[in-house]
């Protein structure tokens, strides 16, 4: 921690324990085959507040990643039997980028190639022993505040800003996957649109305050969701919302958006005038494998139009 000129001491004080808050949402995995550098390094990891793992191992340390996907910085000696440092930092670059996992190097060795090779395998940073504590500290806060900053930046990337759900981008690269999956699987699953009936007399009764807010208490319903039955929802733009649906067969979707319009037809809005209702129309389709995932949205847009079609407050598919 840097104490930045002109800070008083109160805000030093509350800037460093803000760090260290921060610092328990980092997992650290310590490398190395030997003991004391291993205890040494785990020991002053652990008094800054880090969640700290240890390996002796490269296997052993990809087999702990993989078991624990919170690991975001891995530090590694260079000489290890069987796998070294710098194998272990290509593994993982296999598997994870930059922007997800850090990697620091660590060495006692005289060769002084040593370190460019390892930056170049995609290693973050490197260290050579022996080193000052204070250097040690400033790597690893250089590079728990870069995977810091890369959270923050991809939370604003993938998050709408009024109900903090996924985005149209995130949505979509997520449904890829889950698509492919189906793909591999040989399995179908179910996609639906959601969208507030007549929302625009909300917000010409209420005013668009309450409209944004009705938004938002749409979110939380369907962020309730996707905690109890693993849904995922997403704000395509308006208010218009789209829902994954987990692998299985279409009429468990069917009862469970059925569900969710009833929970929105019963649900008591909030507005400076008293409490209104409203109601959600859905479309609805079956995710064949094959067909691209446009094409699908394209199949749940033309099924809303024939819910709103038909009366609204109602599911097609
Ligand atoms: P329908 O039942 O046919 O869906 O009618 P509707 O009124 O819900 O649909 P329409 O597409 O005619 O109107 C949608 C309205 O949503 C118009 C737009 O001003 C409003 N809207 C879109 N985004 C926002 C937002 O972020 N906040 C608020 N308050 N209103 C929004
Ligand atoms: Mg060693
Ligand atoms: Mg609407
Ligand atoms: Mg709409």
């Amino acid at each position: 921690y840097i104490v930045k000129e002109g800070q008083s001491s109160v805000d030093r004080v509350v800037a460093a324990a803000g760090r260290i808050i921060e610092n328990r949402s980092v997992s650290i995995l310590v490398v190395d085959d030997m003991n004391i550098m291993r205890s040494d390094l785990v020991g002053f990891l652990k008094r800054q507040n880090f969640r700290v793992h240890s390996a002796t191992t490269g296997r052993d340390a990809l087999q702990i990643m993989q078991d624990d996907p919170s690991i975001e910085l891995v530090l590694t000696d260079y000489f290890m039997p069987d796998m070294d440092g710098f194998e272990l930092t290509k593994e993982i670059r296999a598997r994870h980028g930059s922007d997800r996992i850090r990697i620091i190097g660590i060495s006692s060795s005289s060769d002084r190639h040593l370190s460019a090779s390892f930056l170049k395998a995609g290693a973050s940073d490197f260290l050579y022993r022996p080193f000052l504590p204070e250097e040690l500290q400033c790597r690893i806060d250089n590079n728990v505040e870069t995977l810091l900053q890369l959270k923050r930046l991809r939370y604003l990337a993938e998050r709408d800003p009024l109900t903090s759900l996924y985005n149209r981008r995130a949505f979509f690269e997520r449904a890829a996957v889950y698509v492919e999956q189906l793909r591999d699987d040989q399995e179908s699953g179910t996609v639906a649109i959601l969208d507030i009936d007549h929302f625009k007399r909300i917000n010409d009764s209420y005013g668009h305050e309450t409209g944004d807010r009705v938004l938002r208490t749409m979110a939380s319903l369907l962020r309730e969701e996707e905690q109890q039955r693993g849904i995922l929802p997403a704000r395509l733009g308006g208010e218009e919302f789209v829902l994954l649906f987990p692998k299985r067969n279409s009429e468990t979707a069917q009862q469970q958006a059925e569900t969710l319009l009833k929970r929105v037809r019963t649900h008591a809005f909030a507005s400076p005038e008293g409490v209104f209702r409203l109601t959600a129309s859905v479309g609805m389709v079956a995710l064949v494998p094959g067909e691209t995932l446009d094409n699908q949205l394209n199949g749940a847009d033309q099924m809303l139009y024939l819910a709103k079609k038909n009366g609204r407050d109602r599911i097609c598919s």
